[in-house]
């Protein structure tokens, strides 16, 4: 067995944390050299991607928030921001400005303000794209078997869950539905276990 000395594991370490070392890149910030000490996380900012998840208020009314909830922590996302509410006419309004238009809106207010909301904030590498991909087709008829609308829903009119489409869009639905000091930074104990080869 070779010992290693201090030395000798902190430029290891160094190398690892700099992604030279072939085809395994750390998805988290370069290290800072001083074992224990927060890395700097400007490096790799696709780690802190943030999207809004909601159960709508079908969810919420057939108790679905913990199984959906457990989705997302089994997956390995950070949750960083949870609220139940009653969504206001106008928040929805801003919500789902792109869909004013559309024949189904009225009834599509009335569904999200039929009952408490809960809102969530998710963070995570990739965590935009691959809740889409988790939660399914917008058409539950669509959507497949292992999804949250494949699962557990069957008509458009009632999907269950809301997920932004877009790290532009969840941005903008963020900054509408919670307030700054509402979503936490906080060090998710198994980071390195989940982000690093
Ligand atoms: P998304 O929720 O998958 O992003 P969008 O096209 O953004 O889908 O539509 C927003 C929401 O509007 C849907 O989740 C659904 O609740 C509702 N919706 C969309 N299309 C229809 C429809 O044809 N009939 C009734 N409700 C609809
Ligand atoms: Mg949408």
């Amino acid at each position: 067995m070779v010992l290693l000395q201090r030395g000798g594991v902190k430029r290891i370490l160094q190398h690892f944390y700099s992604g030279n070392h072939g085809n395994t890149k750390s998805l988290l910030p370069a290290a800072d050299g001083a074992a224990g000490r927060r890395r700097n996380s400007t490096a790799v900012p696709d780690v802190r991607e943030r999207t809004l998840i909601a159960v709508k208020p079908d969810g919420v009314q057939r108790r679905l928030v913990g199984q959906i909830m457990q989705r997302f922590e089994q997956r390995g996302f950070k949750l960083v921001g949870l609220k139940m509410l009653q969504v206001s006419d106008d928040l929805l309004s801003q919500h789902y400005c792109e869909l004013r238009t559309k024949p189904f809106y009225p009834s599509l207010l009335h569904y999200m303000t039929s009952g408490p909301v809960v809102a969530m904030v998710w963070e995570g590498h990739k965590v935009v794209q691959t809740s889409r991909t988790m939660v399914g087709h917008t058409n539950p008829a669509e959507a497949l078997a292992g999804t949250v609308r494949g699962d557990f829903s069957f008509h458009v009119s009632r999907n269950v869950v809301h997920a932004s489409d877009s790290p532009e869009g969840a941005q903008r639905e963020i900054q509408l539905w919670f307030q700054r000091k509402e979503l936490l930074n906080w060090d998710c104990c198994d980071q390195t276990i989940t982000c690093e080869l």
